[in-house]
């Protein structure tokens, strides 16, 4: 991997896109464990180890996949990718979260206009998500978008969403038009990488196509939890749980 200009992008953008992190082959073998997982696992998992869409059977989301599915974690957090964490978190990279964003063909819902601090109350904001895409991630299924540098202002004013496995959200979107944000158009096998106070939302997949993504969350071992995000997260997610 060709980190020399991708560190200075993460750095300034909050938000960089990676080629063919994974091949089709290391794809084709997580998809197939992810289902798996989902046909034959999920349901004896406690509720809140996913989130489902409104018709109330497809999932939304997997959760906590790397304490539900531990024999993931060799299958992604490859020693580069974790050696490209450790320059983004500025220190010991520590392994938070797996989990997905499944974004199924027609009822995919989307994700409010948001920064993952909000989520992960994290303090310095040394944490970080990996996008893999699972499948490409077009213009039509509901992509990612990124108001690039908007990391750079800190947390902004939060309010609960009522979006079931996103409950909270900003007090205000951002007033970036769509056409100036970074759009996280992917094939299978690259990925996004973004700092956890960059906005960022997605809209819901109308399309035919499917859009999942798996998703890596990294810290630093030296960020420790600001206990005033921690409060309004812990509102937000009883107003709204996760399943
Ligand atoms: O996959 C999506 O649509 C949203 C992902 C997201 O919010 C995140 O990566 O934090």
């Amino acid at each position: 991997m060709n980190t020399t200009q991708l560190i200075p992008d993460y750095e300034r953008d909050g938000v960089v896109r990676i080629r063919r992190l994974f091949t089709p082959d290391q794809v084709a073998a997580i998809r197939a464990e992810l289902d798996r997982y989902i046909r034959e696992d999920l349901d004896s998992k406690p509720a809140d180890a996913r989130t489902l869409e409104a018709d109330g059977k497809t999932v939304r989301n997997l959760w906590r996949l790397e304490q539900h599915h531990p024999a993931l974690i060799p299958m992604v957090a490859r020693p580069d990718i974790v050696a490209l964490v450790s320059r983004l978190v500025h220190g010991e990279p520590v392994l938070c979260g797996v989990e997905t964003f499944n974004k199924p063909a027609r009822i995919g819902s989307g994700v409010p206009y948001h920064q993952d601090n909000a989520y992960f109350c994290q303090t310095p904001p040394d944490m970080l998500t990996i996008w893999i895409a699972m499948d490409p991630a077009t213009l039509e299924n509901g992509p990612v978008y990124y108001v690039r540098g908007s990391h750079h202002q800190g947390m902004l004013p939060t309010k609960p969403s009522g979006v079931k496995g996103n409950s909270i959200g900003m007090a205000e979107p951002s007033t970036v038009p769509l056409s100036d944000q970074f759009c996280g158009l992917l094939a299978p096998g690259d990925a996004l990488i973004h700092q956890c106070e960059t906005i960022h939302h997605s809209a819901p997949n109308t399309s035919d196509h499917p859009r999942l993504g798996l998703l890596l969350v990294y810290r630093g071992k030296h960020t420790q939890t600001d206990p005033k995000l921690k409060a309004a997260y812990t509102a937000a997610l009883s107003a709204t749980p996760p399943a």
